[in-house]
């Protein structure tokens, strides 16, 4: 036994199971899920896709992913699916090369505003190979349909992308496909934060609009870490597939996929349907206590809102999470609409519930929680006190080995 990197996976499991996780790209994966993650599929090759595979043996692994993408077209309502991406990045880099062959210029969300770094970040791939130009968010932090339309005339993309890291709202991916037809360009929407939402018929589907729709598994759909790209498009998935092998990738991890299958399989449940709901529940708890308490906080449609920590505590984003830290609080420093500080610094925090309701935190927990993080960062309770309330909601929790 390898002690060394055993002992290491034990303290993060004591981590994880003292901590309140409120980093909103974050989850908990199910026993199923991480036993097959951690199965022996990971012994196998199987480059090429079922049934076309360039290795002898893949009979069983043809059947897994298999059943992965029939389990993903039913989840999402869609008819295509290649569930190979080993990341989100990874299927963003697929769906552009499928969309664009010839590279063009993409219309995106600024990303200070919410966008990934894969929309189009100087220090990404993305940016070296697509032109990117952007739209903003309104003063007040909403996507302005009417200015899209406006910078889309301007600007004759070839394709205009949605989906966000850090939005807070709901996203009407009808509006933008009617954008996209007004300009005459393709239409991508990186699904990734909201895919839990959506399975549970709690977000408009992108899958009805958009040409190709990306994903991760790890997020609200609470899988495990992972990539996923849709499409009701024969042309589209061919050229999709080709993207991820052999052009972007060499060996499909078979594990993963088999925790995908198994995760798609849990999100098709009613039990899965009680668990979205309670995310977006106990997120807007959780913010509308912070905005009772006189903290600026975004307003909430998902599982996330902002938290502007610079305005209400006087701290950036950054001393913000290290203060949370202290207390066995998880969130990550994120930059605000308009924000004036650095991307290392930020003005404010994300924060989300995904993890924390797959747990079993309650609207109750939700509300103690933000009055927690009020009166820690207003300096109005000790650490060792504070320690204690994330302790007692912790134990109360189930353990995250047992979820
Ligand atoms: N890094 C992820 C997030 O935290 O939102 C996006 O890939």
């Amino acid at each position: 036994m390898d002690k060394e990197i055993f002992e290491l996976i034990e303290l993060e499991n004591k981590r994880q199971n003292i901590g309140i996780e409120l980093i909103a790209s974050e989850n908990y994966a199910s026993i199923d899920v991480r036993n097959a993650c951690g199965s022996i599929l990971t012994n196998k090759y199987s480059e090429g896709y079922p049934n076309k595979r360039y290795y002898g043996g893949c009979e069983v692994v043809d059947q897994i992913e298999q059943i992965a993408i029939d389990r993903a077209c039913k989840l999402f309502n869609c008819k295509y699916a290649n569930v190979q991406p080993h990341s989100g990045s990874q299927a963003n880099a697929a769906a552009y090369k499928a969309l664009l062959p010839n590279g063009g210029k993409i219309l995106s969300l600024v990303l200070n505003d919410g966008g990934h770094l894969t929309h189009g970040s100087k220090v990404s791939f993305s940016s070296h190979l697509y032109d990117f130009v952007f739209y903003p968010l309104d003063k007040d932090g909403h996507l302005d349909y009417n200015m899209i339309l406006k910078i889309a005339k301007e600007e004759k993309p070839d394709l205009i992308l949605s989906g966000y890291s850090s939005y807070p709202y709901a996203i009407d991916f009808k509006r933008i496909k009617e954008i996209c037809d007004e300009v005459n360009c393709l239409f991508m929407v990186d699904m990734a934060h909201i895919a839990g939402l959506i399975a549970a018929n709690l977000h408009q589907n992108p899958t009805l609009y958009a040409d190709v729709v990306t994903s991760t598994t790890h997020k609200t759909l609470r899988g495990p870490r992972g990539g996923l790209i849709l499409t009701n498009d024969e042309k589209m998935i061919n050229r999709i597939n080709q993207a991820i092998f052999p052009y972007y990738q060499g060996g499909p991890l078979q594990h993963i996929i088999a925790g995908k299958a198994i995760c798609f399989k849990e999100a098709l449940s009613d039990d899965f349907k009680k668990y979205a709901k309670n995310v977006i529940d106990n997120t807007k708890a959780c913010r509308d206590t912070l905005y009772n308490l006189n903290a600026i906080v975004s307003d909430t449609d998902n599982h996330l809102f902002l938290l502007n920590t610079l305005h209400s505590y006087n701290l950036t984003g950054l001393q913000a999470q290290k203060k949370l830290e202290e207390i066995n609080i998880t969130t990550n420093k994120n930059m605000l609409p308009n924000d004036t500080l650095t991307p290392k610094e930020t003005s404010g925090l994300r924060i989300g519930f995904a993890a924390v309701t797959t747990r079993g935190c309650s609207n109750e927990d939700a509300k103690e929680i933000a009055k927690l993080i009020h009166m820690y960062l207003s300096n109005q309770i000790q650490a060792k006190e504070a320690i204690d309330i994330v302790e007692k909601l912790t134990q109360k929790w189930k353990k995250i080995e047992e979820i």
